[in-house]
């Protein structure tokens, strides 16, 4: 027996034993073909390789060889010990966070629980079964695969989902992680297992249920009523408390047995205000309640967030409003870190949430495919300014709208509205992901519409809509992404006038980069551009041999219909053809860069009118050619270091349409001041040559953007193939810098560069120092096999304008000398 730390996430508990249910399980197949020590929390497909039962099912096609376990019954066992003294508590409750999914909860052979919800957290009476000594726990877990069959032979009609190349069929028919079951990105691995903490807890006068907090900002004041359900093993009055910032404020309550709402107010003075990143200090404040001896301690952001959709001249305006000021939305969207959730490690959310904020970024989206995040999650974007736009986790799906089906999801709904919803971060509820367009994706739901519609309304008004309102009044919830706003079921994908968009039209309907600048969102919660993942990634899962695009390993990790021949296609339109696996891999980023770079640049540019892009997607759940800007693993791609330059508060850029003869410059001030630059621009050949230089002084309007000028390129200059814009803005933040080609890439003469590194400690910083003799484009510096990051990449590079990189290891022990010998450098010209 062990009285561990803190096995919840957000409940502590000062004086009650709890016993801790992490650790070493037994796992077996009911077949009797695997038996093996299996991790908890954790899942089935990463015991079985961690005892070497299986391959690694990211390396080559081995995916393909564990597709059986998909239909496989499970049995999770341990024994727990307890003493005499723990079982006189009055109460012993079972906690489970997350049980994933069809499962059954059998202690000393008598079954407490069923579940067939994986977002649904469990707390069930556990003591008439427990005795003093040895106790059997036993986690039947039945496969969600058939069970998913099994409803959909008896459903009355077909729920149609996406398909993805190696899937599960009828996901949506279970409420698993819909990915779980394979999608155009990620692997099909339908793991089962336990998540999140699992505990035994003695109960002395009952359990404090969920915590939350409503705030009301006035005048330098805000009112915070602090609410706590606790559910009451006695009837008394008592004294509860509220700990706010190290002030105690104390209230009274009478308890009754069962289920009891405490609400207490308080009020907190000049309050400082939660801001999100770029706007100024997450602040966040301790908050500590606790009620007969049971104790939640958070962390609580007092902030005004709004979500303001209006009627306007435009058509209907989607603005994140936080603390009255307007916030322009950088950002992507975000699926579960690992297709093997045991992998999913606070470090691993810790490093991507950091690597988003190092990019700029103030907004994540958490899409509806993949899951409620972890606790952990929402703690770090609290802590790091991240605006989260939280999906319901239903995605490209007709899904059912059966009694049982609707009662399941509202007790996910509740669940899961209470325990997110005192997170600062939270700026909105959003009910699915493209469930409003897939009822225009199937036979079945185009000829049969209103049937799905009514099943769609029941499902996302009727339950997720409602339990949102009532649960989180000062949320707004959206009804789905995309959305033309509420009681629109029109095509979003292709209205640019309302709500927020998913552009999708140059990736998946081939139109050029410069169809992003015909189209002014009013919020692009999605659009994206594939790449190959780093060389370095590659190797994780294809051996020499294979490295060739279309090898069938290098297939195989692709899961889109035609994506590396659209991404070898838009090679042809844009740029040379690249030699060797390297060339592609690399000429793939940089196309992958491009592309988001004008989407982000144009449309950061028309604010107010369009006032947040999310790119599609930050990271990937397994090695694989994808939309990712961020490998698996964690390495970024070179849109990533990328991103870190268009989402910068303020920049220059360029916009030329097709066959134009003139080139847009704008100026893009995030900032709430006016900030002072200058800028120059200049034209330079590409043997390194500035043939024209001019600089303008600018005070560069606050939230907002302005033309510096259209410039005529033939005034500019007489070879538009033979020369380039490079553009500076400094000011007192620094320098920002961007480059314009007047013509396609692949019509321009340039030149080979001879590109040197060197490397060295600076001052306990390691620095690596480029140089050039002729100007280079898309420079990238990788040190390969290091885990870390240069602040800098895909850059112009310049003869005579060296540049000095600080690298940002993410090990131990990286030497100057081991970062020079690991640096492999990249630039455009040398793909050909
Ligand atoms: C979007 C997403 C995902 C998908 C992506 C790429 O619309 O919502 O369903 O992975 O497109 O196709």
């Amino acid at each position: 027996m062990s009285n561990s730390p803190d096995p919840f996430s957000s409940v502590v508990n000062v004086d009650s034993t709890r016993i801790d249910l992490s650790g070493e399980w037994q796992l077996r197949s009911s077949d009797g073909e695997y038996e093996v020590a299996a991790r908890v929390p954790g899942d089935t497909h990463s015991a079985l390789l961690d005892a070497n039962k299986i391959e690694d099912p990211y390396w080559g096609r081995n995916e393909l060889e564990v597709q059986d376990l998909a239909r496989k019954d499970w049995l999770y066992s341990r024994v727990v010990e307890i003493s005499e003294e723990l079982l006189s508590a009055p109460s012993i409750f079972l906690h489970i966070e997350s049980l994933d999914t069809i499962g059954e909860v059998w202690v000393n052979g008598v079954k407490l629980l069923e579940t067939d919800n994986m977002f649904v957290r469990h707390r069930v009476e556990a003591k008439s079964v427990l005795r003093a000594g040895e106790n059997e726990i036993e986690i039947r877990i039945s496969s969600a695969e058939l069970e998913a069959k099994r409803r959909a032979a008896a459903a009355p009609y077909p729920l149609p989902q996406t398909n993805a190349p190696i899937q599960s069929p009828h996901r949506n028919l279970v409420r698993k992680v819909q990915c779980h079951g394979g999608w155009d990105w990620g692997p099909c691995l339908m793991v089962s297992g336990i998540n999140g903490p699992i505990v035994l807890a003695t109960n002395e006068k009952g359990r404090i249920e969920y915590t939350y907090t409503e705030q009301t900002h006035r005048q330098g004041v805000c009112e915070l009523e602090v609410f706590c359900e606790f559910e009451s093993l006695v009837e008394e009055s008592i004294c509860w408390s509220a700990a706010f910032d190290g002030e105690i404020f104390s209230f009274e309550a009478d308890l009754v047995k069962g289920a009891n709402l405490l609400r207490g107010s308080l009020v907190v003075e000049e309050p400082k205000l939660w801001w999100p990143n770029g706007y100024g200090e997450a602040k966040l404040y301790d908050l500590s309640i606790e009620v007969a001896e049971e104790v939640v301690e958070k962390r609580i952001g007092l902030r005004k967030m709004d979500l303001v959709y209006e009627e306007d001249e435009v058509g209907l305006s989607f603005v994140a409003r936080v603390n009255g000021v307007n916030v322009f939305c950088k950002g992507a969207n975000w699926i579960p870190m690992d297709a093997l959730p045991q992998r999913q490690t606070r470090e691993a959310y810790e490093d991507l949430l950091t690597s988003s904020v190092d990019a700029n970024m103030n907004m994540i989206r958490v899409w509806g495919g993949g899951q409620y995040e972890q606790d952990v999650f929402y703690e770090l974007c609290d802590e790091k300014g991240l605006l989260v736009w939280q999906d319901f986790m239903f995605a490209c799906s007709m899904y059912p709208s059966s009694k049982d089906f609707l009662e399941s999801v509202e007790r996910e709904a509740i669940h899961q509205v209470k325990r997110l919803r005192d997170h600062a971060c939270i700026a909105l509820w959003c009910g699915n992901n493209e469930n409003i367009g897939a009822l225009n994706w199937y036979e079945e739901s185009r000829k049969n519409r209103d049937r799905y519609i009514v099943d769609y309304d029941r499902l996302n008004s009727g339950v997720l809509q409602r339990v949102t309102e009532e649960l989180d009044p000062a949320r707004v919830f959206w009804p789905s992404s995309p959305c033309g706003g509420p009681n629109d079921y029109s095509d979003a994908f292709h209205n640019d006038r309302r709500g927020d968009m998913h552009y999708w039209d140059v990736w998946h309907r081939g139109m050029n980069l410069e169809a992003y600048y015909e189209v002014t969102p009013r919020f692009c919660s999605e659009f994206g551009y594939q790449s190959f993942p780093s060389m370095e990634v590659v190797k994780t899962y294809a051996e020499e041999g294979d490295l060739n695009v279309t090898s069938p390993v290098m297939e195989h990790h692709q899961r889109n219909k035609g994506g590396n021949s659209k991404i070898v296609e838009m090679f042809t339109r844009y740029f040379r053809m690249p030699v060797g696996a390297d060339g592609f891999i690399y000429l793939s980023q940089i196309l992958q860069g491009l592309a988001i770079k004008m989407a982000v640049e144009h449309w950061r540019h028309l604010r107010p009118v369009c006032m947040g892009t999310l790119y599609w997607q930050l990271n990937d759940n397994w090695p694989v050619c994808s939309w990712a800007s961020v490998n698996y693993g964690g390495k970024w791609k070179l849109l990533h270091h990328m991103a870190k330059e268009f989402y910068a508060p303020t920049i220059v850029s360029a916009f030329q349409k097709e066959g134009g003869d003139s080139v847009e410059i704008w100026l893009t001030n995030d900032r709430l001041e006016q900030v002072k630059g200058t800028v120059t621009l200049r034209v330079i050949d590409f043997s390194g040559k500035v043939l024209r230089s001019e600089s303008f002084d600018r005070e560069i309007v606050a939230e907002g953007a302005e033309k510096l000028m259209d410039l005529k390129i033939d005034e500019w200059t007489d070879s538009p193939e033979g020369t380039f814009l490079s553009m500076a803005l400094e000011t007192e933040e620094g320098l920002c810098d961007n480059t314009h080609f007047f013509a396609k890439y692949k019509t321009c003469e340039i030149e080979k560069a001879e590109i040197s590194v060197s490397a060295a400690e600076i001052e306990g910083e390691l620095v690596a120092r480029v140089s050039t003799d002729k100007p280079a484009f898309f420079v990238s510096v990788d040190a390969e096999g290091i885990s870390g990051e240069f602040d800098q990449n895909g850059f112009t590079l310049l003869p005579g304008e060296d540049r000095e990189l600080v690298f940002r290891a993410k090990e131990e022990g990286v030497s100057a000398d081991s970062l020079k010998g690991a640096i492999k450098v990249r630039d455009l010209r040398g793909t050909y």
